[in-house]
């Protein structure tokens, strides 16, 4: 196809998304979850668009009920008037994976609602990795005039927690009784949680776990102006849900009235910053390490023993930047 007709087809995609065309909202994500030339068009192009919907991050252990709950949400945001996309972040699994099916079924009540999107999402083939292709198909999202983004992860991998801690408000669900969930609390993951869910209120053990996560909240949080509510839900019932919608809406309020969505916003535009150099240094190198003269007589020092590793790296950088070095501010 020629670069004209690609971008004839690409702003039609683009042009039909921004008017409430889901499946041009399903192609544009498809193009940026492979990221490459064409999804860095789509994001130029639609960016303006961007940077408008109260992004949620839903994350957790596995198990403990996160799309569940996300289906009972989506009924809350709905009678609200609010239009939900959905993206579900699956880092192993491809499409077709059982966990995505499951996710489909669970998540089937809203199928016939024009105004709910969901969206299972792999790092098919985005050299960046799933965080870079999450943040702009979080834009296509928007870009499609999504009033609210929740992005559902597992909380297990390094990317998965970037991504639910960059969100606006992060969820963080747990469910009774699992002592270890408690002991993971206290090592780090807790102070991601913006609003917590202790959710399968129905099996015995949610009030005492409640309050332990409350217990170590208070110690933690001394003085902060955000207080995490917990709230003990049912998902499968749609019990309390809607005070989970409440807190998650009250937080929206605290953030629009501090700094502190600002604040966020920052870190995630310096995380996704980090990233993307990163990603194009790795490609970059990958090149010259084939390519270039200059790293090529690095790596022969190197094998010679005439230069140490700290040294090449120095030089390589050099080589890989220094030259080509452009003023960030024209
Ligand atoms: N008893 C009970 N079971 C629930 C509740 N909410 C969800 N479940 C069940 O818990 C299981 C897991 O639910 P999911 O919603 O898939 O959990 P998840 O956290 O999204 O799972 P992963 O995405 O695989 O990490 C399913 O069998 C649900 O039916 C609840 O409130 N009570
Ligand atoms: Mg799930």
């Amino acid at each position: 196809m020629s670069i004209k007709t690609l971008e004839f087809s690409l702003e039609k995609i683009a042009a039909d998304l921004v008017n409430g065309d889901r499946r041009s909202l399903a192609r544009a994500l498809s193009i940026v979850e492979d990221g490459g030339d064409e999804a860095a068009w789509l994001v130029r192009r639609l960016f303006p668009y961007a940077g408008r919907a109260h992004l949620i991050g839903i994350t957790g252990p596995p198990g403990v009920g996160k799309s569940t709950l996300v289906d009972a949400l989506i009924s809350q945001i709905r009678s609200d008037g609010l239009k939900v996309g959905v993206l579900a972040i699956d880092p192993s699994s491809p499409f077709s994976g059982g966990a995505i099916l499951g996710d489909r079924i669970r998540m089937q009540g809203h199928t016939l609602d024009k105004n709910v999107f969901i969206r299972s999402m792999a790092n098919r083939g985005h050299s960046g990795g799933t965080a870079l292709a999450t943040y702009d198909a979080v834009r296509m999202m928007e870009a499609a005039g999504n009033q609210v983004v929740i992005i559902e992860t597992v909380g297990v991998g390094q990317s998965e927690l970037a991504i639910a801690e960059t969100a606006d408000t992060t969820v963080l669900v747990l469910m009774p009784g699992s002592g270890d969930d408690v002991q993971a609390i206290k090592s780090g993951i807790m102070e991601i949680g913006d609003v917590f869910v202790v959710n399968k209120g129905d099996l015995p053990g949610a009030n005492k776990t409640a309050s332990e996560i409350l217990a170590s909240l208070e110690l933690s949080n001394r003085g902060q102006a955000w207080k995490q509510p917990v709230q003990v839900t049912n998902a499968e019932t749609n019990q309390n849900v809607n005070a989970v919608w409440l807190s998650i809406q009250e937080h929206k309020k605290y953030l629009d009235e501090s700094n502190q969505l600002t604040e966020r916003r920052k870190r995630r535009v310096e995380s996704e910053l980090t990233e993307l150099v990163a990603d194009i240094a790795r490609k970059n190198l990958k090149d010259s390490l084939e390519h270039s003269s200059g790293v090529q007589s690095v790596l022969q020092k190197m094998l010679r023993q005439e230069m140490d590793p700290h040294c090449a790296a120095e030089a390589v950088m050099e080589d890989l930047f220094g030259k080509s070095r452009q003023p960030a501010v024209e």
